[in-house]
């Protein structure tokens, strides 16, 4: 307040309520944010491995979450956020890229150097990692992808905090060992603390991780190295006109959980930590790993003068054959990896655009700031290029139905209030504390049938199993299915066939192959193959798989996850 005003005291106060409020929710119009005046900035690249007389050895890394600052855009002020990074100095939001080594063993000790108080409104009424003496934040690094042990898993309850003064109850050790034992491909490391991963990604903890196999890719010829080999991590953020992340601090059922809500969306649209970059490009292909680390925004990314997107891979998976396609509907944490062709292009500038309604598939248009991703210039003259795109990548077989071991079916539903407002998610109808019920054997396949009883998309992520997604089918007579579902919870009893008769959904042609993650269509039923085993080898895996404290899956909106679309997964022998 820069002006003295007298007030009758009653006045007063109504007066420093409402300025009190309306500071607090002061938010950066996105129109103010002028676009595409930021580069595009690359991460700092880390090698999982050391060479030693010009062969890769394992190495060990130290990688820590500070609390700092990070401007996201030239005019907005600085924004507090937790970054990972070796050091505070160089701590970046999205973090460093890791870049490992097909069997070549990476170690990283995560370290949380974070402060005792969140910068994001958290809930503590959903299940949440909540040290007893009530200080400090808990983290766990999960890396989504990772064909790994449960130690190294990141799992939700083996969180700790600053200099591991306390840790949760399935905390099993400091150093984490990946062997990088997999199909090469695309993963991504990100927080998964119990209840408090959509905050901790939102505040800045997420970084990519690439598994390079040079004898199997190098034959390809796709673009490669620093400068035509680059990962572009998307998310959305809204931001106070102080600079910092705003994330409402209201529930949707504010009696019930006073913080809590059911996604989250930002205004802006962040590449590599910068709003609404640009990057000058030469006219030549360039290979982008595009992850989309949104809380809960889709996007469907497309150019705006035709440039196709030539997919190579999906997920952590190489195609078997390259897929071309004019636009990408990404799911959060689903990677395409795509080569763009710039000397295609008719024009010099063109912009990456997203037209998916949020929440995907039936809320809201795009607007101005939302529809618009980044732009590329593209240098003038053509170069001699000597990248390829091979049609023929890389096969991995897909399993025949007839292995799977088993059948389960796994029940997505919502738990509205009276004010119909979602008050908790679960699969299955259970709590995450509630006994395993998921117990794949080692080695094997088994069929997973989704049934989506929600109006949502929820993005199903599995770790440690990659799946093959088969079919989708529409349920029909919907909602006799879900009373009897509400009834019984069994989708056998239930008749299941029965309902699942409806029309199918064509999966797309670049995600018929190997996934971690897909997107559970609303009213469907997905049936996918899982495979508990790599799926480059017939080995066995490297790892005891059955050891505690097991894996866990879940949807990848990280609001559901968090309360609490998830479940444990236990392997047997
Ligand atoms: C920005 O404003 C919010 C809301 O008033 C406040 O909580 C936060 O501490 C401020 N942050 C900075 C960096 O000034
Ligand atoms: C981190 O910063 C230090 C100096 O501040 C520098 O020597 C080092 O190379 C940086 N590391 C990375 C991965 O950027
Ligand atoms: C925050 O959420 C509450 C409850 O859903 C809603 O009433 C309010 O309008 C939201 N505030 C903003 C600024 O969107
Ligand atoms: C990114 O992921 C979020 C959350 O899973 C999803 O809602 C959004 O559509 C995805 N966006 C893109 C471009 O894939
Ligand atoms: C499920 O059953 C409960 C009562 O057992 C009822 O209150 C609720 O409305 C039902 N929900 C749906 C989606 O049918
Ligand atoms: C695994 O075994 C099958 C059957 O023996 C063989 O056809 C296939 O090539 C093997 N796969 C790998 C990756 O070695
Ligand atoms: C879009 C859609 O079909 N949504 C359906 C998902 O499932 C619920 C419950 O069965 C239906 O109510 C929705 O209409
Ligand atoms: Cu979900």
């Amino acid at each position: 307040m820069d002006r003295v005003l007298v007030f009758s005291v009653p006045l007063l106060a109504l007066f420093l309520v409402l300025t009190t409020t309306w500071a607090e929710d002061r938010l950066i119009n996105p129109s103010q944010l002028e676009m595409f005046v930021d580069e595009l900035p690359d991460m700092p690249r880390i090698h999982g491995f050391d060479v030693v007389n010009g062969v890769p050895k394992p190495k060990r890394l130290r990688i820590g979450m500070f609390k700092k600052e990070w401007k996201f855009h030239r005019d907005l002020p600085p924004t507090p956020v937790f970054a990972y990074g070796v050091s505070k100095n160089n701590a970046t939001v999205p973090g460093p890229t890791i870049e490992a080594i097909y069997g070549v063993d990476t170690y990283v000790t995560w370290k949380n150097h974070l402060p005792s108080k969140h910068i994001l409104p958290w809930d503590p009424t959903i299940p949440t990692a909540v040290p007893s003496t009530k200080r400090g934040i808990p983290t766990v690094v999960h890396l989504h992808g990772v064909i790994g042990e449960p130690e190294s898993d990141g799992h939700a309850e083996s969180w700790f905090t600053n200099r591991f003064a306390e840790k949760g109850p399935t905390w099993t050790k400091k150093t984490y060992h990946y062997r990088n034992f997999q199909q090469p491909g695309n993963l991504w490391y990100h927080d998964h603390a119990m209840g408090l991963t959509r905050v901790n990604l939102l505040a800045g903890l997420v970084g990519a991780y690439i598994i390079r196999h040079p004898k199997v890719e190098g034959p390809l010829g796709l673009p490669y190295g620093d400068e035509f080999d680059r990962t572009l991590m998307v998310f959305d953020r809204s931001f106070r006109i102080n600079g910092s992340i705003y994330m409402n601090s209201t529930g949707n059922n504010p009696s019930i959980h006073p913080q809590w809500q059911p996604e989250y969306f930002g205004d802006a649209i962040i590449v590599n930590g910068k709003a609404w970059p640009h990057a000058t490009v030469r006219r030549r292909k360039y290979r982008f790993r595009i992850i989309n680390a949104s809380n809960a925004r889709f996007f469907r990314f497309f150019f705006t003068n035709g440039l196709r997107f030539i997919h190579v891979a999906a997920d952590s998976v190489y195609l078997e054959e390259h897929v071309v396609t004019n636009e990408i509907l990404l799911a959060p944490s689903e990677i395409a990896d795509v080569v763009i062709d710039f000397s295609k292009s008719k024009s010099d500038t063109v912009i990456l655009a997203n037209n998916a309604k949020y929440p995907f598939p039936d809320g809201d248009p795009v607007n101005e700031a939302n529809g618009k991703v980044m732009k590329f210039i593209i240098k003038k003259d053509k170069e001699v290029d000597t990248w390829r795109v091979p049609k023929k990548l890389i096969k991995y077989p897909s399993p025949e139905l007839s292995s799977a071991s088993q059948t389960r079916y796994i029940a997505l539903y919502e738990y509205t209030s009276n004010t119909d407002e979602p008050i908790h998610l679960y699969i299955n109808g259970k709590p995450y504390e509630e006994p395993v019920t998921e117990t794949p054997k080692e080695g094997t396949t088994e069929v997973w049938n989704v049934i989506n009883l929600t109006e949502d998309n929820h993005p199903l992520h599995i770790h440690l199993g990659l799946f093959v997604v088969m079919d989708q089918t529409e349920l029909i007579n919907i909602e006799e299915f879900k009373a009897c579902m509400n009834k019984s919870n069994d989708a056998i009893k239930c008749k299941i066939n029965k309902y699942a008769s409806g029309k199918k959904l064509e999966v797309p042609a670049q995600e018929k192959g190997w996934k971690n993650v897909y997107k559970m269509t609303p009213g469907y039923v997905t049936k996918i193959l899982v495979r508990f085993a790599y799926i480059h080898s017939n080995a066995s895996y490297a790892f005891d798989a059955t050891a505690e404290p097991g894996y866990v899956y879940h949807c990848h909106i990280l609001d559901h996850e968090d309360n609490v679309m998830m479940r444990p997964l236990k392997l047997i022998r």
